[in-house]
Parts: structure tokens; sequence; C-alpha cells
């Protein structure tokens, strides 16, 4: 079977030699499926030029029924994904921990291939959604396919599988009218999560920015559940992943979020690939906490918990790796939609705990791929292929692509010389751990799996204000979207064991009150025949207030890298203060796009002829990290009478993004442009990350800063 070998920039060419499974038309004829030569694909067979068509056309047959089942049934969750090729780069050995191959030599290289997604839309709907993003790596290991099932936030809504299709259930469309798509801001949803408490740590994050990321290249990811890893020695530690992107977790505001959604729906995929395209290859490092097994039951909470994190100030990450990813798939169907992900896709030296998510996800995704891909081959599927050899006894099924040869498919067997035969673990044999098992069959949660709060409270104090804000916002949206008052009159009580004032903030948006005594006595996770009060929600007390790795505010800030700038020109824009911005910051690593009244050319104040990227007609600021005016008296005076680019720059402003012009530009500026709005004048904290003297440096260190939030304190700007 074909290999799957290179990891470099652009290999094409390189792989259709080495592997028979792609196809390049280039200098080709058409054919059909069966590799027959066509002299006409314009027209059907007929009975005469204006005759009914002929039955016998073959051609035409064959065309249109591969066409009727071209599409698959899409992933139930994680529809719509977008996904890239790259490879994973050891820094440091794991040896002490564990025998996994990949991870033993610093230096060494993996191929991989990683599929970012939502979770809740359709395959067709927007990237912008708010919304949990999947994190999926594939690492194609000399000890065959390892698989890192993951998403951008550390902990779920749930605590046992036996609650994922409630969940899916409630945050999909509802079922009567197939509405809304891509939102969780619905009565179904909510009224599951409120009598769900258990879901509250996810919630803060969900309603974080965290939910609505800048880029996929800028989001962290997580394998959410504790894993194992198992040294050569057998002996056990617990572990928990991270990905650190390089470029740092940066995310938009929910009102651009929402605006992306209308001028580029494809906005997230876009981003991953043009960054691709233009070799600025989005990086991670791969982090792990270890645990030694003596340390089991030495934390405030329970480590199969999947609705904890371990907090970085009790177990620091240390960072092992690197995963560049450097090339865009050649053929979504075959390679992003095909792709198979399975948490029980293993390499010797990792394995599970008993965490009840991760325990029904085993089995999970190996069942939803025959429903998806349709046979138990999927594995033959190319994207889904081991490098490392594969033998065994399995045959036949739909689709089938090996060729077994030979009389022997059992073993054990003679005929075969015994061929395949076992691997010893020092053949590189898989062997679970062996885990002490000693106790009663039983259908129940542990009481340490009952702290529901304390976690939601460290992620909302270890917040920024700015960011505070924002998850008040997020959740007064929501609710205000929700149109059953019991419902949002329950979140309310259960925001209050979160944090007071949160849950006042949000009970005030939506004209509620906030009830003195919350009342948890209906927590549908009681079995029937359970005594309700056995099983409350607790909180206990944590040892740790805050935690500084949980907000984005103290994420890295000294990039501007690939950040897209707008420079707003028009006739008479002045040549030598363009180029004085457009060169250091492209020196930089930005990507800058010149917008004018109209495509074509602008006639410089010099005469020279400036070649236009877009017109105010298809650009918009919410598809910007910042915005740029450049002198020239009679250009900034042709925008003042644009109003879509005193528009551009309103709406820059509201969603507190750097704003910089030349003297000349500072007409257009909020507060001052058109003259007429004298609500817009801005005031002390709103002049953040506005630079109006045409400093370079400056203006790229605003851009660097991302955004000015406390600039929202300022509301006056209509945009
Ligand atoms: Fe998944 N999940 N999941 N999930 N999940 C799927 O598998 C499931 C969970 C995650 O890009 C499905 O191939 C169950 C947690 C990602 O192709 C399905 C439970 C986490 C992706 C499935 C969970 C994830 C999936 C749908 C609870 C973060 C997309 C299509 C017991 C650690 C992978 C598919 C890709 C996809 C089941 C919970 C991450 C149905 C039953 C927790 C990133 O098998």
């Amino acid at each position: 079977m074909a290999k799957r070998k290179s990891t470099t920039s652009k290999p094409n060419a390189k792989l259709i030699e080495l592997d028979p499974d792609r196809s390049d038309a280039t200098g080709q004829f058409l054919t059909t499926n069966q590799g027959l030569k066509i002299n006409d694909n314009q027209n059907s067979l007929k009975a005469g030029e204006r005759g009914a068509t002929l039955l016998e056309d073959f051609i035409l047959r064959e065309k249109i029924t591969h066409f009727d089942h071209e599409r698959i049934p899409e992933r139930i969750v994680h529809a719509r994904g977008s996904a890239a090729h790259g490879y994973f780069e050891l820094y440091e050995s794991l040896k002490e921990f564990t025998k996994a191959g990949f991870l033993q030599d610093p230096g060494k290289r993996t191929p991989v291939f990683v599929r970012f997604s939502t979770v809740a839309g359709s395959r067709g709907s927007t990237d912008l959604a708010r919304d949990v993003r999947g994190f999926a790596v594939k690492f194609y290991t000399e000890e065959g396919v390892y698989d890192l099932v993951g998403n951008n936030i550390p902990v779920f809504f749930i605590q046992d599988a036996m609650k994922f299709p409630d969940l899916v259930h409630a945050v999909k469309p509802e079922p009567h009218n197939e509405i809304p798509q891509a939102a969780s801001a619905h009565d179904t949803f909510w009224d599951f999560i409120s009598l769900m408490p258990e879901s509250m740590h996810m919630i803060m994050w969900a309603m974080s920015d965290r939910a609505i990321p800048r880029s996929l290249r800028m989001m962290e990811g997580f394998g959410v559940h504790t894993f194992r890893l198992i040294n050569e020695n057998d002996k056990s530690v617990f572990v928990k992943f991270h990905w650190k992107p390089l470029l740092g977790v940066h995310s938009v505001a929910w009102d651009e979020a929402q605006r992306i959604s209308g001028k580029d729906c494809d906005f997230h995929r876009r981003d991953l690939w043009e960054a691709i395209e233009n070799g600025a290859f989005p990086e991670w490092e791969l982090g792990v906490q270890i645990i030694p097994e003596k340390d089991e039951h030495k934390f405030e909470f329970d480590l199969l918990d999947p609705t904890k994190i371990v907090p970085e100030e009790l177990v620091p990450v240390r960072r092992i790796g690197k995963m560049t990813l450097n090339r865009n798939p050649d053929n979504f169907f075959a390679e992003t939609e095909q792709v198979a992900f399975h948490p029980g896709h293993l390499v010797p030296g990792i394995d599970f705990t008993n965490d009840p998510l991760l325990q029904g996800r085993l089995f999970s995704y190996t069942d939803t791929q025959l429903s998806r891909l349709g046979s138990a081959n999927f594995h033959e599927i190319p994207i889904n292929r081991s490098v490392a050899p594969v033998h065994n006894n399995q045959r036949d099924g739909h689709m089938r692509q090996t060729i077994n040869t030979g009389r022997v498919s059992y073993q054990p067997n003679s005929l075969g010389g015994g061929c395949p035969f076992q691997a010893k673990a020092a053949e590189g044999g898989f062997s679970s751990y062996a885990e002490k098992i000693d106790s009663k069959k039983i259908r129940a949660r542990s009481r340490s799996f009952f702290d529901n709060f304390s976690q939601a409270t460290l992620f909302f104090n270890s917040q920024s204000e700015p960011e505070k804000h924002h998850i008040i916002d997020a959740l007064s949206f929501e609710l205000g979207k929700v149109e059953t008052i019991a419902i949002r009159e329950r979140m309310v009580s259960l925001l209050t064991q979160v944090d007071k004032s949160l849950a006042g903030k949000v009970a005030a948006n939506l004209g509620l009150a906030v009830p003195k005594n919350p009342d948890f006595q209906v927590n549908h996770s009681v079995p029937a025949d359970g005594d309700p009060k056995k099983f409350q929600p607790l909180k206990t007390k944590m040892s740790l207030e805050k935690s500084d790795a949980l907000s984005m505010a103290n994420t890295i800030k000294n990039s501007i890298k690939t950040r897209k700038i707008a420079f707003l020109i028009a006739d008479g824009v002045d040549q030598k203060s363009l180029a004085a911005m457009k060169t250091p910051l492209e020196a930089s690593g930005a990507t800058v796009q010149l917008i004018a009244p109209r495509l074509g050319v602008i006639k410089s104040r010099e005469g020279k002829q400036i070649p236009v990227d877009q017109s105010f007609l298809t650009a918009a600021s919410v598809l910007f990290d910042a915005v740029y005016v450049p002198g020239g008296e009679k250009s900034v005076q042709a925008l003042l009478n644009e109003p879509a680019a005193v528009h551009f720059i309103r709406e820059a402003y509201k969603h507190c993004k750097a704003i910089g012009c030349d003297s000349d530009g500072k007409k257009l500026l909020p507060g001052s442009a058109p003259g007429k709005q004298k609500s817009a004048r801005i005031t002390a904290p709103g002049h953040a990350g506005i630079i109006t003297s045409g400093n370079a440096k400056e203006f790229i260190k605003a851009v660097a800063n991302h955004r000015f939030w406390e600039r929202e304190a300022e509301r006056k700007i209509p945009a």
C-alpha cells in the first residue's frame, strides 16, 4: 500500500509519483471511470438532434450516478471543519515517562494531519459561530496512527458519555423547525444546561471570547481528558495534553463575529488556507502536565472528571515539541471530509484513564465512521492509512482496497507459517496498562465529581475586567434569545453559584431578580430511585483563587505576523506616506491591502498609478486586524465623502482595533469625522490604540496588542 512520505511545503508532484491514489489530470485525456477516452463531454446521446435521450448512454448515466452520490452523511457533530498537513518535531525526550516511539528522540519528525472544526453547525455553516472548536491531530507514527482528538477548551459540558446524545440534541437546531443554525442561543440548549449544573465550568469558557477565535492559528488545543503515559518498565504517570500557539491566543468581538458571518462565513478556513499558501506556517508547541500516579488523589478535584482542569500553577506545562502545518490538502473531500479520528487510535506508551466521558468516546468514533464513511474499510482511505505496515486477518467488506494474497485468513495457522504473528512488548507490541480493578459493577457517579462550581468560579475570577464583561454580555445575549422565562431564571440561579456579581449583572440585563435562596432540588442527574438530597452539586473551597493561564489578556502580544491591515486610499494619496507605513508593516510579517472607492488604479499625489486590492464594496473592516489612513489631503477628503470609508473606521474603532493615520488622515478618525457627530467625540480611554503620528514603530506595537478593550467603555460611536 502507498505510503505518505513528505511533509515539506510543496511536495505534490513528488507525492503523486509516490502515491498511485493521487490523480493529477494535467496533460491527460478525459475518461470514464473504466478508462474509456471520452470524445464529447457536452452532449448526451439522442435519437436525432432534437430527439429524446437514449437510455443506452452509459457515459451520461455513469456521470450522473456518480454525481447523485457525491455527498456522504456529514459528521453528527464537528461537521464544519478545515484541515492541513504538517509535522511534529520533538524538542525533549519523554523516554522517562513513555515508550511511545515518536516521543523518544529530540529532533524526530512525525507527519501529522490536523482538522479544526466547530461543533454544532452543519458542514456549510459559518466559521464564526459562538462554539467550541475541535482540534484533532493525527500523528502518522512508525508504530501506527496516534490520534489526539481534542478541543480548544480544556473541559467539557458533561461528565459521563451517557449524556452526550442529550447535550447534542439540545444544542443542535430545534427539531420542529430546524432553527437556529450553528448557535447555542436558543431554548433547548439552555433548558438542558440549566438542569445540568456540571456544565457550569464549560459554560464559562464557552461564553468567553475563547469561543470566537480570531484565527484557528491563534487558539490553544487541549486533550481534555487525563491520559496515561507508560514507560519501558511499565511504570505509568497521568498526563494532560496542551497545544500552545506561537502566535498567542486571540479572539474577535462578538458583534464582529456576527458581522464576519455575513461578510465571509469562510473566514477561519480562508485564513488557515492563505497563511499556509503564503508560507506563514501555523505553529503550536505540545505541552504536557505530568502527574505521578501517587498524586492521583492529592487534588481538590478528581483527575478523571472532564469538567476540571489541572491549573498550571499546580502542575506546570512542559513544552516538549512543536507542530508546524505547512501544506494545504489537495482535495477537501478526500482528505478533510474523509479523515477519521478516534481517541482509541493509540500507540504503545500512551493509554486511557477511566474518565467516563473518554470511555464512551472509545465506542463512538468507530461506530460513527461506519455510518459516515459507509464501510469498515475506512482505514484504507489514503488520508487514514497508517505508515506502519498493516497485516491482519480482517477481510473483505464494502470497497475493500487491499488485495490480500494467499489462502490463510485465520490464526493460529500452519499453512501461512503462523503469520501474521503477535508482537512481544520488546518488539513493539501494544499492551494496555495493567490497572488494578476490584469493585462492584455499578451505574453511578463518584461523589468526587460533585463539585460543579469551584472551577467555574476560578475561571471567572481569573479573567481581566473586559473579559468578564464579555462573559456577562454573552450570557445576556444567549439567554436573551431564550423565550422561556423559567429557563432564564434557572440559569440566573445557577450563576449565583459561580459569582454573585455575574449573576446580578446578567439578571439585570434580562430584567430579572436574583433569587435569594437559589433552589437546586431539581437536579436531573439523580437516578430514578436515588435520594435527590444526596445528589446536590457541591462547591469545594479551592486553594487557588486565580490562574493567569486562563486569561487571554496574559497571552503573547509581541508579533504582527500574518495580521491583515487595511489601508484606505483615494486619488491624491501621498505615496511617500503610504510606503513609510506599508514597508515596515510588511517587513514585520503583516499583510497590507489597499482599499479604495473603486477597483483599478488610484493616482497618487506624485502622479503615480497605485493598483487597488479591493473596493469598499467587497472589503469590510471586520475582515481586518487594523486600519491605516495614509496622508494626502485630496485622498482624505475623498474618503470623508465616502460613507463606506467613514463606516469602515468607526467599525474598527467599535471593535477596539488599532487605527493609524498620517497627519492629514486625522480628520477621518472617530470624534473628528464628519464633524457633525457630537456624540461621537472620544475621551481618554477611547484614545487607546489610535496612532496619529504616522510612526511605524508605534503603530506596529498597537497592532501587536491586538485589541484595546478599554475602549468599550466608550460606546458612543455608531457603527
Ligand atoms: Fe467527539 N465525536 N464525542 N468529542 N469529537 C466526534 O466522531 C463523541 C468529545 C471531538 O475533525 C464524532 O468522526 C462522544 C470531547 C472532535 O473529524 C463522534 C463524546 C472532545 C471531533 C463523536 C464526545 C471531542 C469529534 C463525530 C462524549 C474533546 C471532530 C464525527 C462521550 C476532547 C474530529 C466523528 C474530526 C467528533 C462522539 C465528546 C472532540 C460522533 C460520544 C470531550 C475534535 O464519534
